[in-house]
């Protein structure tokens, strides 16, 4: 692995992209051996965080994929180069300083590496957040046979074979979903390492519990029987048709 995009979602986050990109330049530097772009998404040219991101030397791409936080990394993903891509939020939760870790991962053989709040604690959680995410990571690992603590986390990084060729459908925070529904559909193995998130520094909530969690649901059963079914046809294949094949 030799280059990486981070890729970062902003729709009216002009009180705190400066300083983000700030401390994400600073992580950047202290990964020498890397090259890095960084690219933040913007919705519509009148959002001033486009220009702020600007003059702090990122690339800016607008979104035409419509609103919500998927469609918007689905336009960045479009655009990176990476060998890897990492998701960066622009609100300040995540910690730029994490990003060698996350690297570290995917260079000992993941293909995705999930933040875990479970491990590294969120100053930015309540209970119905807490409730949620316990079920939809619960729900996520029994279809799909993994075992990870925190699906909803928007710290993540991957190989950039794990979106390569996938139509991105996810439009909101169902993101979080299908890209480790990807991962896993790929083969790839998917490991967590520690992340805290901070409260937002600025700015204004952009997700909305019940609208997204409903789309977050959706898109649990969607991904998850269709990748059972996906393995049973497979499994059928292999196993020449038999509905109980029997051992020789
Ligand atoms: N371009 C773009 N970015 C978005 C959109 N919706 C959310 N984002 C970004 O996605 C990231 C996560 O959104 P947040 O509003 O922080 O969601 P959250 O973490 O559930 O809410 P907080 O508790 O307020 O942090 C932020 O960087 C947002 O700016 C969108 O429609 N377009
Ligand atoms: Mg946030």
């Amino acid at each position: 692995m030799k280059s990486i995009s981070v890729v970062i979602p902003a729709r009216n986050e002009e009180t705190t992209i400066g300083k983000i990109l700030d401390d994400l330049n600073g992580a950047i530097a202290g990964c020498p051996q890397y090259s890095f772009e960084v690219i933040v998404v913007i919705d519509s040219a009148d959002d001033p965080t486009g220009a702020l991101a600007r003059n702090k030397g990122a690339q800016v791409v607008f979104n035409r994929r419509g609103k919500g936080k998927g469609a918007a990394l689905a336009s960045g993903f479009n655009k990176a180069k990476g060998d890897a891509i990492i998701m960066f939020d622009s609100d300040g939760s995540h910690n730029p300083q994490d990003i060698g870790v996350f690297i570290a991962a995917l260079e000992k053989g993941a293909g995705l590496a999930i933040g875990s709040r479970v491990v590294g604690g969120s100053d930015d959680q309540n209970v119905i957040r807490l409730f949620g995410n316990a079920v939809f990571t619960c729900l996520f690992s029994l279809l799909f046979g993994v075992n990870i603590m925190d699906v909803l986390n928007g710290y993540k990084a991957f190989r950039h074979e794990v979106v390569a060729g996938c139509r991105q459908r996810a439009k909101g925070f169902d993101v979080e979903i299908e890209i480790a529904a990807q991962a896993v559909r790929k083969g790839y193995l998917i490991v967590e390492v520690s992340a805290h998130e901070n409260r937002r520094s600025g700015g204004i909530m952009k997700s909305h519990a019940l609208r997204d969690g409903f789309q977050i649901l959706w898109a649990i059963l969607r991904e998850g029987s269709g990748y059972r079914l996906w393995r049973l046809f497979h499994w059928k294949k292999k196993s020449g048709g038999a509905a109980n094949p029997t051992p020789d």
